[in-house]
């Protein structure tokens, strides 16, 4: 046919709009990011990772779908440093007394308005940002006494986050109410909040006056003012329309989550979501409760399943998974006992949630560091299980170069650009080493090579941390000590005698890496 008459009839049978010629150059819709953060989940807490009397079958699935990392690390063997962390791309311990401690309910945001964090620099790219769950990273200006009953600023909004939907601290921390951006919902202006850390300003019984009102016994720290039968660390009065209910914070939090994501289906959106779980208070909602083999520390690892389940299921719903990476992880290694007696210890049944590593949550050792981290981009990532190195403190360079998004290195001076690694571009370990901060101070992990400085463990932290307490005693540290993960993953034996120079070595670059970040340089993938 003539060409100039199949031009024509090309012409009148293209429906309107398909001659123009394709537009190579439409750029790829940028992929949604959530962050997930459970609260205290061991390394050893899932079915994927070896759990047996515990079954996570939402996280199995995510970690199929994904790479699980065995090597992943919180920069912090607590809760305020390893958040901070992960939002600013730099270790805590940098910053001093300000946030290598464990914030109170009533504490000033740790993080410095105008900083350009993780979500202010997606921000700035065009991505819509929330955070929900827990914050523990503080909240107001500290010039003045917080008040709960006003604008509750600066905060999450004032550091990147377009939205917020928060509890301010620990939920075993008063005050016991959620924060939506500066305020507290459902606040009855003739029931006013007051908190306290210092002097009991309430007329409500608290722990140690009425232990026969508690549902959980409690130690002397969390024996402060009782709030749904559960005595927290402060002393709260008021507020009480707007007080949280325990078994109900796992399905708030999945309720503003899939809000969320349903409002902002049609942008790029960036949420970080802190699940409360395993962390102490554990009440699990009653579908979980007696769920597990694991007592109710097992229960409320289930709700952690769940809650990550119900996201997926939302982004499935919302046709969203594809362009959306998920990322799995912890904020610090699991403890059993801490501060509430709900029998986690006696009805462990076995279970091991560190997985067998030594040491819990607050500790350098590997247990009170390591977490689960699964990171999942169906068609971008291929699903794998990894024993490359990564950090919390990664997901600033890293999420920053998938997205394609500029920041000078001084923004964020501690995050390693691990997009190769989590991409499965290479099998190199881009970060061969890592700081690890726990209460008595920090230690340096350098390829399998493990030193730990002597200490004084709790003593000079200042966290409300009672260094007589067994939790706390195992952080004094009274000789150095060098370990070889590759042959003693468990740090069994101390074997610095036998090698004084890699310690030394090790010691000279932690001493360095203490004195100027990244240290040594980014390897080139
Ligand atoms: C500690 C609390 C502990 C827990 C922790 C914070 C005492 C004795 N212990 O100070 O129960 O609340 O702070 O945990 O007060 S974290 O996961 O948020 O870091
Ligand atoms: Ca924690």
């Amino acid at each position: 046919m003539n060409p100039r008459l199949v031009f024509l009839a090309t012409l009148l049978l293209a429906p309107a709009g398909a001659l123009s010629a394709p537009d190579v150059s439409k750029p790829e819709p940028k992929p949604n990011i959530i962050i997930i953060l459970a609260d205290d989940l061991g390394s050893g807490d899932m079915s994927c990772a070896g759990a047996t009397t515990i079954q996570t079958p939402n996280l199995d699935r995510l970690a199929s779908e994904g790479v699980r990392f065995t090597q992943g690390y919180s920069p912090s063997a607590t809760c305020t440093p390893s958040r901070y962390s992960m939002l600013t791309g730099e270790y805590a311990w940098r910053q001093k007394a300000k946030v290598n401690t464990i914030l109170d309910g009533d504490a000033p945001l740790c993080i410095e308005p105008g900083r350009l964090t993780l979500p202010e620099l997606l921000r700035q790219d065009g991505y819509h940002t929330a955070v929900i769950g827990k914050w523990h990273l503080g909240l107001g200006d500290g010039k003045t006494k917080l008040d709960f009953n006003g604008e509750l600023k600066p905060g999450p909004l004032e550091i990147g986050f377009d939205y917020a939907h928060i509890i301010p601290a620990t939920v075993d921390r008063v005050p016991s109410v959620w924060v939506e951006d500066h305020k507290v919902p459902n606040l009855d202006p003739a029931d006013p909040i007051v908190v306290s850390y210092i002097n009991n300003i309430s007329e409500e019984p608290t722990g140690l006056e009425r232990p026969d009102l508690l549902i959980q016994g409690a130690d002397k720290q969390h024996s402060g003012t009782i709030i749904n039968g559960i005595s927290r660390i402060g002393y709260m009065k008021g507020g009480h329309a707007a007080r949280f209910k325990d078994e109900e914070l796992a399905s708030t939090v999945v309720a503003k989550t899939v809000e969320y994501i349903e409002r902002h289906k049609d942008e790029p959106f960036f949420l970080s979501v802190g699940l409360f779980e395993p962390h102490v208070p554990r009440v699990a909602e009653p579908p979980f409760a007696g769920t597990s083999q694991s007592g109710v520390r097992g229960d409320v690892i289930h709700q952690v399943d769940w809650q990550v389940g119900e996201i997926m299921k939302t982004l499935d719903r919302l046709d969203l998974a594809k362009n959306t990476i998920i990322i799995f992880s912890s904020d610090n290694g699991p403890i059993l006992f801490d501060g509430y007696y709900d029998r986690s210890v006696e009805d462990l049944n076995g279970h091991q949630p560190a997985g067998g590593l030594r040491g819990w949550k607050y500790l350098v050792f590997e247990g009170g560091c390591r977490v689960p981290f699964i990171v999942r981009w169906p068609g971008q990532i291929k699903p794998r299980v990894s024993d490359q190195m990564i950090n919390l403190v990664d997901c600033y360079a890293t999420l920053a170069n998938i997205v394609g998004q500029e920041f000078p290195a001084s923004a964020a001076p501690d995050s390693l650009d691990l997009s190769p690694v989590v991409l499965g571009k290479t099998d190199k370990n881009l970060r061969d080493h890592t700081v690890l901060h726990g209460i008595g101070g920090l230690a340096l992990r350098k390829g399998n090579w493990k030193y730990i400085p002597a200490s004084e463990g709790a003593g000079g932290i200042g966290s409300g941390a009672n260094a007589e307490d067994e939790r706390f005693a195992a952080a004094t540290i009274p000789e150095p000590m060098l370990f070889n993960l590759a042959d003693d993953p468990n740090e069994e034996e101390n074997i610095i005698k036998k090698h004084p120079e890699q310690a030394a070595e090790l010691a000279e670059e932690l001493a360095t890496i203490r004195k100027s970040p990244k240290v040594p340089t980014q390897p080139k993938s």
